[in-house]
């Protein structure tokens, strides 16, 4: 059973991670939907029934004597026990490594976890990623975490993974779960956090899987032309819809392209969309998709 989950699957999907395209060079980037979710569903999440809402007291700085380091803030996790089989059987523990957004978005966009969590009887925890979300640093101030280098320079990836450590020793050892295996698991940036926890923590997680992370997307590497060319792929498909309304003109981002791509791509993936829980959300999440990509 441990040995079984210790993989690293990377799917190389179009859906996290992209670029903008322009003409003069190739900025990547990551979703803006995540650094700036457009959707308010904080509503709708307090009443959605997927999972209880828990803060933890985190340290600011993982790797520092600097006094400054010694301050706590308020990190938030989300957390779903209905299909864990529990401590006295070990039952799994499945991890989201929140990525660059607010959580509550995050983990309802992953039916995966919740599709998975009854054939593994695993319990679900998202985390969310600091300076994100609600858990910011310095009084969760948002303003004042985003002043400067100073307050900024906490927040790295590093860090990240270093509270995520904390964070599921300490959840372990409060519900006596110390022998239960901890799987973690993230899309984009947070597949990346994914699969570095595992192997910079491999004590505290024994698999980890990682969707869509472009792990080894980094100059010198591969090339930089690698994503753009997948990308290309998949779109083979709407090729011919996109060279119909001028897509590939130099308007890209043209008025014209742009909102008959948008109603083209709902149709297409309201079929296939399985993963939302709400067809009202899964229209947005669509169309927050294609607005995403012009
Ligand atoms: C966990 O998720 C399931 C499926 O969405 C839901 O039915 C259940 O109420 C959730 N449990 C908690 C404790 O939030
Ligand atoms: C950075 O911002 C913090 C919070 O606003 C402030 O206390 C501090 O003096 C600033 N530091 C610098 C170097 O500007
Ligand atoms: C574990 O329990 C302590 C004491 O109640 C609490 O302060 C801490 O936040 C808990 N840890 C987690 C990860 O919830
Ligand atoms: C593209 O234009 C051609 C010629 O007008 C038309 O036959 C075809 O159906 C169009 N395809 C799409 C996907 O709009
Ligand atoms: C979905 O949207 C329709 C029309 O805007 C609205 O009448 C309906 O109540 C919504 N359903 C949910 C579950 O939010
Ligand atoms: C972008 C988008 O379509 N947003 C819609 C999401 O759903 C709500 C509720 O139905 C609408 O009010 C938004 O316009």
């Amino acid at each position: 059973m441990a040995t079984s989950f210790q993989f690293i699957i990377c799917f190389c999907l179009f859906s996290l991670l992209r670029f903008t395209v322009t003409f003069a060079h190739v900025i990547p980037r990551f979703p803006s939907s995540m650094l700036h979710p457009a959707l308010d569903l904080g509503s709708s999440s307090a009443q959605n029934g997927l999972y209880t809402t828990k803060f933890f007291t985190q340290i600011l700085g993982h790797f520092s004597y600097n006094p400054q380091s010694y301050q706590t803030f308020q990190q938030r996790y989300l957390i779903n026990d209905t299909y864990w089989g529990g401590a006295k059987n070990n039952a799994p523990i499945f991890v989201y490594m929140g990525n660059e957004g607010d959580i509550e978005w995050i983990a309802q966009i992953t039916g995966f976890m919740f599709d998975t969590a009854p054939y593994f009887k695993a319990l679900l925890v998202f985390i969310e990623h600091r300076y994100y979300g609600k858990s910011f640093p310095f009084g969760g101030n948002e303003e004042v975490a985003n002043a400067n280098s100073s307050t900024l320079g906490y927040l790295s990836s590093t860090q990240a993974l270093a509270d995520y450590a904390t964070l599921i020793i300490d959840l372990k050892k409060n519900l006596s779960a110390t022998d239960s295996p901890v799987i973690v698991i993230g899309g984009s940036y947070g597949g990346m956090l994914a699969a570095w926890f595992r192997l910079k923590y491999p004590h505290v997680a024994i698999g980890a899987l990682s969707s869509s992370a472009p792990i080894l997307q980094f100059l010198d590497l591969v090339s930089p032309y690698t994503w753009t060319n997948i990308f290309t792929q998949d779109f083979k498909g709407v090729e011919e819809y996109f060279r119909n309304y001028s897509c590939y003109s130099s308007k890209r981002r043209s008025s014209s392209c742009g909102p008959k791509v948008l109603n083209y791509g709902r149709s297409k993936m309201a079929k296939g969309y399985k993963e939302t829980r709400d067809k009202n959300h899964s229209k947005n999440w669509t169309s927050q998709y294609y607005q995403d990509l012009y």
